[in-house]
């Protein structure tokens, strides 16, 4: 498995899966160009790596979307990137998710991220080539595919999450945290005592850190051990020299210090993952920031949402995260979650079960709608029998056309949790309520036996003749 991002760029560049480009301006010309090989090559999309930024040294460098096709995410988790139906990736994630143990971060005293360290008045965000993403935005975002780091004050518990940070100058930045993320209640608790909150933000490390840092995972559990978890070996860190935070040796660029209590800037508005501008501008915590470190020729990654996209790793990460919870909450026979990447990776998920007893498809609706994974902004759950493939639009939406009776088969849960950033949340600065639908699109029980036969030829005939007649095909 690779060691970090420096590693992960070369085998990515091997699968033939990285572009690098020259010359492109971080003012919406790298943004614009992410959009364009995104729709063009859809779930082939490769990572770009962007050099030669006007008005920036050789050599910083911008790696936009490195875990946008599912090749990436395959390349970070150490599986094969073969499959059928997107459905067969979501198993080996939540393969590899369901037997994970925990691996404790290990402390060093030196790495590469040390190569460079400014305090003090040499600080500045701006050697950085951040990049503007679209006129329409507050300004450029130093933040979007990056790593937060905090400590909860009651205890030892390292939350990491990837929120989005507005660049404001020199020396601070904006951290916008949704009502009810970990980071921001553990900022909240330092706000309440009258402290300052420390934090450190990796803004260039191993995609394995965005992985846990950008997926709901239940609160107090560590994301880093998690991580570890998956590579079988412990996240080296050093001691960040500001805050005493653990800061990953081998990241690219890590920057650190304080919010205080009652800084605020106007911050946004931001292109989400929703397809529109989540909210306007609004006052939020400025980050101020006292160290950055970084190692030679650093790389800043970058997210840039985009509307319509075919795949994130999202959809992988909160399919597999969510069919953990399901069966941790004991409901038997999950054959397949898949949450769009259409709508978000939030809006619209299906989950398909082997039905054993009646209420099952009720239950497995209700639970999914408030699990850790599934109930921030969730709007649309739909639960379909296992003959049905729920990464495959075409067959969920024969199953809902076809078993689902809309005056008796939709539920729906009202004052549900959401986020400012939902469009159809009007206010603001309070009620972050959506209501859900739930879908049940599964035969009825009762109705299993004398339901109608589906048409086509059965799965061994068909398995026959094609074999017989495979030359007709080739
Ligand atoms: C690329 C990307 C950008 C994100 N931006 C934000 C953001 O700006 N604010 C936010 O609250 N959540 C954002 N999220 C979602 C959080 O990272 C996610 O909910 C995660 O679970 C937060 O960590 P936590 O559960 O420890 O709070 C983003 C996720 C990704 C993958
Ligand atoms: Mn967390």
């Amino acid at each position: 498995m690779h060691n970090d991002l420096r590693e992960w760029i070369e085998r990515a560049e091997r699968m033939g899966n990285l572009v690098r480009i020259s010359g492109a301006h971080w003012e919406k010309e790298m943004a614009a160009l992410a959009e364009l090989f995104c729709h063009k090559k859809r779930l082939e999309t490769p990572a770009l790596l962007f050099d030669e930024i006007p008005g920036y040294k050789k050599g910083h460098r911008v790696l936009f979307h490195e875990l946008i096709a599912p090749w990436a995410v395959a390349l970070t988790m150490d599986f094969s990137p073969e499959y059928d139906s997107l459905i067969d990736l979501v198993k080996v994630v939540h393969r590899k998710i369901e037997g994970l143990s925990p691996v404790a971060t290990k402390k060093v005293t030196g790495g590469p991220v040390l190569e460079n360290i400014h305090q003090g008045k040499d600080v500045n965000l701006l050697e950085f080539p951040v990049p503007l993403f679209s006129e329409f935005d507050g300004g450029r975002y130093i933040g979007t595919s990056d790593c937060v780091i905090m400590k909860d004050p009651d205890g030892d518990w390292i939350n990491l999450g990837t929120y989005r940070m507005q660049l404001h100058d020199e020396q601070s930045a904006g951290l916008y945290i949704s009502p009810g993320k970990h980071g921001r209640l553990i900022r909240q608790k330092y706000f309440e005592r009258g402290l300052p909150c420390p934090v450190a933000v990796c803004l260039g490390h191993d995609p394995l850190i965005s992985l846990f840092a950008g997926n709901e995972v239940p609160y107090g559990t560590g994301e880093y051990e998690l991580i570890g978890g998956v590579r079988g070996k412990p996240v080296e860190v050093i001691e960040g020299p500001e805050t005493g935070l653990p800061i990953p040796a081998y990241a690219d660029i890590v920057i650190e210090g304080f919010c205080f209590p009652g800084d605020n800037k106007a911050e946004g508005p931001f292109p989400e993952w929703t397809g529109y501008f989540g909210s306007s501008s609004r006052a939020e915590p400025v980050m101020r920031v006292k160290a950055v470190m970084h190692r030679n020729d650093p790389i800043l990654t970058a997210r840039h949402e985009i509307r319509h996209k075919s795949f994130d790793f999202r959809s992988l990460m909160r399919s597999a995260l969510l069919w953990k919870e399901l069966e941790t909450a004991g409901i038997p026979e999950i054959k397949g979650v898949w949450r769009y990447e259409q709508a978000g990776t939030r809006y619209f998920n299906v989950i398909s079960i082997k039905q054993r007893y009646y209420g099952h498809a009720r239950q497995v609706l209700h639970v999914a709608a408030q699990t850790t994974a599934g109930a921030y902004a969730g709007r649309w759950v739909v639960v379909v029998d296992d003959d049905i493939d729920p990464a495959n639009m075409d067959e969920v939406l024969w199953a809902m056309g076809t078993r689902c009776q809309p005056s008796m088969d939709i539920e729906f849960i009202n004052r549900s949790r959401s986020t400012p950033l939902d469009p159809l949340c009007f206010d603001k600065e309070k009620n972050y309520y959506t209501s859900l639908a739930l879908v049940d699109a599964c035969i009825p029980f009762e109705q299993k036996e004398n339901f109608p036969r589906a048409t086509g030829a059965t799965p061994e005939y068909i398995q026959e003749v094609s074999k017989k007649w495979s030359a007709l095909f080739r």
